[in-house]
């Protein structure tokens, strides 16, 4: 009875594990569904809240940040591939317009790579 106890621990163990590596980062995950769905992106404590958003593929896309960190690492969101960056003002919501992609995914962060999100085309 005793080893079966610990056996049963161990499995706990072993599923919160794979819960915290596989399935916890998708929490995170945004569904944008239509063109009129408001994607506010909370940019505080060094993340990106969602941190990963998805968009459809060949539509322009209007993302809006609101910043509530202070400290200047939060002030700039980058979009490299997209060649699309945006100032963010403190306690206010930017809205940040992405021209449309192809599927693929196109990462984005603060000018000093510590804030980190993805951008996921499909
Ligand atoms: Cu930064």
């Amino acid at each position: 009875m005793e080893s079966l106890l610990i056996n049963l621990s161990g499995l706990a163990a072993i599923a919160l594990t794979l819960w915290w590596f596989w399935l916890a980062p998708k929490r995170n995950t945004l569904q944008a569904v239509g063109a009129d769905e408001k994607l506010e992106i909370l940019v505080k404590d060094g993340v990106y809240e969602p941190d990963r958003i998805c968009v459809p593929a060949g539509t322009e896309t209007v993302l809006h940040f609101r910043r509530e960190d202070a400290s200047p690492c939060a002030e700039w969101v980058l979009f490299p591939d997209l060649e699309v960056s945006a100032q963010l003002a403190v306690d206010q919501v930017t809205d940040v317009t992405l021209p449309a992609a192809d599927a693929g995914e196109y990462p984005f962060h603060c000018q000093m790579q510590m804030y980190r999100g993805a951008l996921v085309v499909e």
